[in-house]
């Protein structure tokens, strides 16, 4: 198997966690940002929306987007449930942190200096706790501080973990200082993360540092 993805922590890290804890092995092909359009250029092919992560499974056969191949390799090594309500349980967890980082985005995206300033304290104390409430009420339902849904991992730990050692435990993360404080409010996800962070703890010692 062979990743294709930048050599940051975003979109395609939670495919890399997930082949990690399912010990598969696979190549893990890191593009560079002054990269890209080379890369692209050469291997239009294989990039079906012109984007990555793309995911080499056999000769010939590459998947794309990011979160229908979280669910393909959660099927194939057993994190994703097959139970249609926990599945919708770990779909709603999913979807919604693609909501979170749309509207981090969304909030980072004005130059004026000043207005990125307000519009960054309104999402720390708006839109973050927003987020932040309903994990932390979706682990108190869940009944423990290891996974957010049932009782083993699925692929929404896989993509929370994800987004908590990439926005809040990472330094080089520009605004992780600004966040985390809200973040520890929350006892059950705190405990939920230290957990998460012991028990991937050499993964995440190890993995290439990003400040995305
Ligand atoms: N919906 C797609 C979005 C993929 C995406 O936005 N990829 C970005 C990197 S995170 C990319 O390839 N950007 C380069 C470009 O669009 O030219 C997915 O989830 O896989």
């Amino acid at each position: 198997m062979q990743l294709y993805y930048f050599d940051f922590n975003a979109k395609g890290e939670p495919i890399r966690i997930l082949l990690h804890h399912a010990k598969v092995e696979f190549e893990d092909i890191r593009i560079k940002r002054q990269d890209w359009l080379e890369f692209k250029h050469k291997n239009l092919s294989i990039l079906e929306f012109g984007q990555v992560p793309v995911l080499k499974v056999e000769e010939g056969k590459y998947l794309t987007q990011s979160l229908s191949i979280l669910r393909y390799l959660g099927s194939q090594y057993g994190y994703y449930p097959s139970d249609p309500f926990l599945a919708y349980q770990v779909d709603s967890i999913v979807d919604s942190l693609q909501d979170f980082t749309a509207s981090l985005m969304k909030a980072r995206e004005d130059e004026n200096p000043e207005k990125l300033k307000e519009n960054l304290a309104e999402w720390t104390s708006v839109t973050l706790p927003k987020f932040l409430t309903a994990f932390e009420n979706r682990l108190i339902a869940n009944g423990n501080n290891r996974n957010i849904v049932g009782e083993s991992y699925t692929i929404a730990d896989f993509v929370l973990l994800s987004v908590i050692y990439n926005r809040f435990y990472n330094e080089q993360f520009q605004y992780s200082s600004q966040f985390l404080p809200v973040f520890e409010n929350f006892q059950n996800l705190t405990q939920y993360a230290k957990n998460l962070g012991e028990n991937f703890k050499e993964y995440l010692e190890n993995r290439p540092k990003s400040a995305f």
